[in-house]
């Protein structure tokens, strides 16, 4: 459970960090976040589910619903830094900051964010890498994982496969049809074993930091009650382009709907622009086609022309 006073920025060792980083393709530091803001996160994960934060597209419009119900309908909200400024300054939080800086360098830039609420009886999401999502070219893509309860075994942490980052290469994907998981794709055509891995427990208020290359997936919430909520960013190094596609075809050159997280942006010259909108993670392949054609038809509506 999260202490009241958190691990100040001075107190983490950041060689053990980078050391089982740059080993295993991820570490786990806790007690990152205090007591009072797991609570206040999950208030606002509440809030955010209720629609009072703003629109999430594909999300149920809750009438008659308790709170309860709502959010265990939902397996995870896509970009809720767009509509909450809680979710925003988390990403930039003063004890993930120089975790940031010793894993990616001194300039970063962060482009998702996501929030899990993964209800007992939830799916997981199949074995993945996210760099297969957000290529950054130069492999700086990191995520972090900020446990918002106590992640276990029973309620459906991530597994990952220890130093499969270190090959560098990105395994293909195939829909799975395997009822633990949601319905993304799994990666298939490596070396690790299916049902293997390392399970990564983290307690609320620790952050497990991945690389964008390490197999990972999670198991369903097995418990008999409760949530397993999780707010996840994704980070890189701001020298980097993101030629991200964002679900269409072709990938744009360099996706420029970022946070500055620390130091420099070399391209701030090019300006930012909005194409992302929060959203309902899908549960199957039918509310995916019309949640993902709602989100392409937006992209469409605000589309600007980058220089
Ligand atoms: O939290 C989960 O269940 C999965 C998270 C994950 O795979 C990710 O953040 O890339």
């Amino acid at each position: 459970m999260a202490e009241g006073t958190p691990t100040q920025p001075g107190a983490i060792d950041l060689d053990r960090v980078r050391d089982d980083y740059v080993r295993d393709g991820f570490a786990v530091v806790d007690s990152l976040l205090s007591r009072a803001e797991v609570d206040a996160l999950n208030a606002e994960a509440a809030a955010i589910a209720r629609g009072e934060r703003g629109a999430i597209v594909g999300a149920d419009a809750g009438l008659g619903k308790s709170e309860t119900q709502l959010m265990s309908e939902v397996i995870a909200i896509h970009f809720p830094h767009k509509i909450s400024p809680m979710a925003l300054a988390t990403m930039a939080h003063p004890n993930i900051v120089p975790v940031l800086r010793a894993l990616i360098g001194l300039n970063v830039k962060a482009m998702q964010t996501m929030l899990f609420v993964k209800h007992a009886g939830q799916p997981g999401q199949a074995w993945h890498q996210d760099e297969h999502f957000i290529p950054t070219r130069d492999r700086s893509l990191t995520g972090a994982w900020i446990a918002l309860d106590d992640a276990t075994i029973e309620n459906g942490c991530m597994w990952m496969h220890p130093s499969s980052h270190k090959a560098g290469v990105l395994w293909p994907m195939r829909p799975h049809g395997d009822a633990r998981f949601d319905s993304a794709d799994e990666a298939f055509g490596h070396p690790y074993a299916r049902e293997g891995g390392a399970p990564v427990e983290v307690r609320a208020g620790g952050v497990a930091f991945f690389n964008g290359y390490v197999l990972h997936r999670s198991l369903p919430n097995c418990a008999s009650r409760g949530f397993r909520r999780a707010l996840v960013t994704h980070y890189m190094s701001a020298e980097s382009l993101l030629p991200w596609t964002l679900g269409a075809a072709k990938a744009r050159s360099d996706v420029r709907d970022i946070v500055m997280i620390c130091g420099q942006d070399p391209y701030a010259w090019r300006g930012l622009e909005e194409v992302t909108s929060p959203y309902v993670r899908p549960q199957n392949a039918e509310r995916a086609k019309a949640i993902y054609a709602e989100l392409a038809e937006r992209r469409r509506a605000s589309d600007t022309t980058l220089r």
